[in-house]
């Protein structure tokens, strides 16, 4: 099998390859120009705003599954960049599906969407099934809604084969500070080392999410391109929403320091989504998968990641 990873040099992107070559598959991945890939991999360069630039990636490297993975993966930065976010997360997304749909040869897509997308949920919905209705609650969401109705239409019209994925929250070791596991855990690093004042600082802790280490999600895109049905949508989860006050809980539990919690104002969102929690049982039946790491483990592993990794 020959796979092309498009955003191969983001936080899932390094573990997909991984997953993907640890089982036999030839890989190929795309990165920005000013980005690098790290793994067993054929590196492309690529912008997904030059529709031209995936028309040659396609025909150069000749892949029988495309994930796509690229995009502005931010609900905090989209609050901010909202025009950027729907560039990258709509046209780039139609760029491709266009430069697959000219390359043609039955290849295999997997959109990688979020669970975000459910947004303001109707009471008692929870767990999420994939025919719940979207009401989008931030542009990140909208967009990658967005991205999933033009998949959904491109796979109807065109008889395209495409498999839908709403991910749920994501963690582990190397992810960007930004996201909020990765945030609390590279605080206490510097903490530790005594590189900021023992102070966590912290934005809202009752939203309620659906947490998976990175390493359990990219084997569920692994099953999903070998056994996905063709055309349909896959949420791809726990299955159990926490509060994030148990992450921060957790965290300062595994802290060799003591750490004052301070709320910090420049972390609460414009809105958040108060839960968001999937049922899993589609991904179950149709591949068997199921996540497997604890989440306590994602949370050390992403601890000890910083630990060993802050810039000094
Ligand atoms: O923004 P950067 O410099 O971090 O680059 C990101 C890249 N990217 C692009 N690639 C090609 N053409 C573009 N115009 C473009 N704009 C951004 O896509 C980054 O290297 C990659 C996305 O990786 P992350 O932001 O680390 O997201 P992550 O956590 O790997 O999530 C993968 C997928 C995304 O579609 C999320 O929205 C979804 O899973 O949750
Ligand atoms: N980042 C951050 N920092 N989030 C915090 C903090 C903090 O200090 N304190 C509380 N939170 C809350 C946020 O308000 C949000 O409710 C929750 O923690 C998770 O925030 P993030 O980790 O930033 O992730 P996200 O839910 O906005 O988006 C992530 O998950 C989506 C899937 O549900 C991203 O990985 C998206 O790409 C992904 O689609």
């Amino acid at each position: 099998m020959r796979a092309l990873i498009i955003g191969g040099a983001g936080f899932v992107g390094g573990y997909l390859i991984s997953e993907l070559a640890s089982a036999g598959w030839e890989v190929g991945a795309t990165c920005l120009p000013s980005e690098t890939l790290s793994g067993e991999c054929a590196a492309l360069t690529l912008d997904i705003l030059k529709k031209d630039d995936i028309s040659a990636v396609l025909s150069d490297f000749r892949p029988d599954i495309v994930y796509h993975l690229a995009a502005q993966s931010s609900v905090a930065v989209s609050w901010k960049r909202p025009q950027l976010t729907a560039e990258i997360n709509v046209i780039g997304t139609i760029n491709v599906l266009e430069a697959l749909r000219e390359y043609g040869e039955g290849v295999r897509t997997v959109l990688i969407g979020s669970g975000e997308e459910y947004g303001f949920i109707r009471e008692g919905s929870c767990p999420l099934s994939e025919e719940e209705p979207l009401r989008p609650g931030n542009i990140y969401a909208a967009t990658k809604a967005c991205q999933g109705m033009i998949g959904e239409i491109y796979a109807r019209a065109y008889k395209m084969d495409i498999v839908m994925v709403r991910a749920f929250n994501h963690s582990g070791p190397k992810q960007a500070d930004i996201f909020v596991i990765s945030d609390f855990c590279k605080q206490i690093a510097e903490a530790e080392k005594g590189l900021r004042e023992p102070l966590m600082k912290v934005g809202n802790l009752s939203a309620k999410r659906d947490f998976t280490d990175v390493r359990d999600v990219v084997r569920a895109y692994r099953l999903l391109g070998e056994k996905g049905v063709s055309g349909r949508t896959y949420n791809v989860g726990r299955g159990k929403a926490v509060d994030i006050q148990f992450i921060l809980d957790t965290a300062l539990k595994m802290s060799e320091t003591p750490i004052e919690v301070v709320r910090d104002p420049a972390r609460m969102r414009a809105s958040d989504i108060p839960i968001i929690e999937p049922d899993v049982s589609l991904i179950r039946n149709d591949t068997g998968w199921q996540a497997e790491i604890s989440m306590e483990k994602t949370i050390a592993d992403t601890l000890n990641y910083w630990r060993e990794n802050l810039r000094l």
